[in-house]
């Protein structure tokens, strides 16, 4: 090779390297941001620490085809069947109340996407009493006619019941240690929940919701609750000012929110939505859970305080309301019509391992 012609060859090679590399940084640059935004997330918590999960894209999140031969009752915008209340949020989530929408409408527009939705369940020690009555009852009302796979968590697996189950539908018995402390039962329940999306569910099940056990359904449970991220609002405190809500106050919790802050008082018994939003709070709560634990405090009400502060940052996308955790100590109040799930009476003093 000539001189000449070797200069030119490393001139080239001079010039084409750093293009490659710079071509080769803004690729992998490009396709992590992509890959995060479209398949999944990265969930770095309060502490630091990271775990990936991949899910796949969902389309009937995206996409809602209706039956052409359905027909149905015209929907207006100026005459709603609910006026008594209030069936959206600030930041536009629906707020699912009886009459607000169409269950023959909906139910044909998620069964031919043949959607799954996992529930958990916890019945750890006395409470697998509760089992029974939360099966058999979820059987009649929970997303009748679709593909459900119930988790229960139980330190019992002996005492379960067992459930005649629709086609389609399936539980599975996970085998948790007891405690002697009901906060702890409790609280442990989001890092379950996280490892049993991580390890069991993603890409199998589209959906997930979970459950306290010492409930029963009463009425449909179906198609209208899903959403991305769905919270439901507590019972107890839906007529109060936010500044009574029983959130965590002090400020060097995770879980603290500030006394002019909040909107709506959320469940912790009950909460759901797509398995990667639900794996996001569940590692976010347990990640921050963990983080005051360490320094010794441990939030009013356990994850409830933590799931409240979650959804305060975190806006729910359907807010479902009472109808679908009432308390059957409760009267009930006339703008809930239908009571969908309710939590049974229970004497704590007898059920739990602690006071
Ligand atoms: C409220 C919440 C509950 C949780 C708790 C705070 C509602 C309706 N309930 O309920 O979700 O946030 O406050 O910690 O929002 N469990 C057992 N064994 C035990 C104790 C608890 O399996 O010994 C499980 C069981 O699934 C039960 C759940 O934990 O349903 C919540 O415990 P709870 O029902 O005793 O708590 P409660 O009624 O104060």
């Amino acid at each position: 090779m000539s001189f000449k012609m070797h200069l030119l060859t490393s001139r080239t090679v001079a010039v084409i390297l750093p293009v490659l590399l710079l071509l080769g940084m803004l690729y992998s640059y490009i396709w992590r941001h992509y890959r995060d935004g479209i398949f999944g997330q990265e969930v770095r918590p309060a502490d630091g620490s990271s775990s990936r999960v991949d899910f796949t894209i969902v389309n009937h999140w995206f996409h809602l085809v209706a039956s052409d031969y359905l027909e149905y009752q015209q929907p207006s915008i100026v005459q709603g069947s609910r006026t008594d209340v209030v069936t959206v949020t600030p930041w536009l989530a629906p707020i699912v109340w009886e009459g607000t929408y169409n269950p023959e409408l909906l139910d044909s527009i998620y069964r031919p996407q043949n959607i799954s939705i996992a529930a958990t369940v916890f019945a750890v020690g006395k409470y697998t009493k509760f089992l029974r009555d939360f099966l058999e009852t979820a059987e009649q009302h929970f997303f009748v006619g679709f593909k459900v796979h119930v988790y229960v968590f139980t330190d019992r697996p002996k005492e379960v019941h067992q459930v005649k189950m629709a086609s389609g539908r399936q539980l599975t018995v996970v085998p948790v240690p007891g405690s002697n402390r009901w906060q702890e039962i409790s609280a442990r329940r989001m890092e379950l929940i996280q490892t049993l999306i991580e390890e069991k569910l993603q890409n199998h099940m589209d959906y997930i919701f979970c459950l306290d056990v010492d409930s029963k359904f009463h009425g449909r449970w179906g198609t209208e609750s899903l959403g991305a991220l769905v919270a439901v609002i507590h019972p107890g405190y839906y007529r109060d000012d936010r500044s009574k809500f029983p959130y965590e106050r002090r400020p060097e919790s995770t879980a603290y929110v500030a006394p002019r802050k909040g909107d709506f008082y959320y469940c912790g018994g009950a909460f759901g939505g797509l398995l990667q939003e639900v794996h996001r709070l569940a590692n976010t709560c347990r990640t921050n859970f963990e983080a005051d634990a360490k320094k010794g405090i441990e939030a009013a009400w356990q994850e409830e305080s933590h799931l409240n502060r979650y959804m305060l940052i975190n806006k729910p996308t359907k807010v479902l309301s009472p109808e679908y955790l009432w308390q059957d100590f409760k009267p009930r109040n006339p703008e809930v019509r239908i009571i969908r799930f309710s939590g049974v009476i229970k004497n704590y003093a007898d059920i739990r391992p602690n006071v």
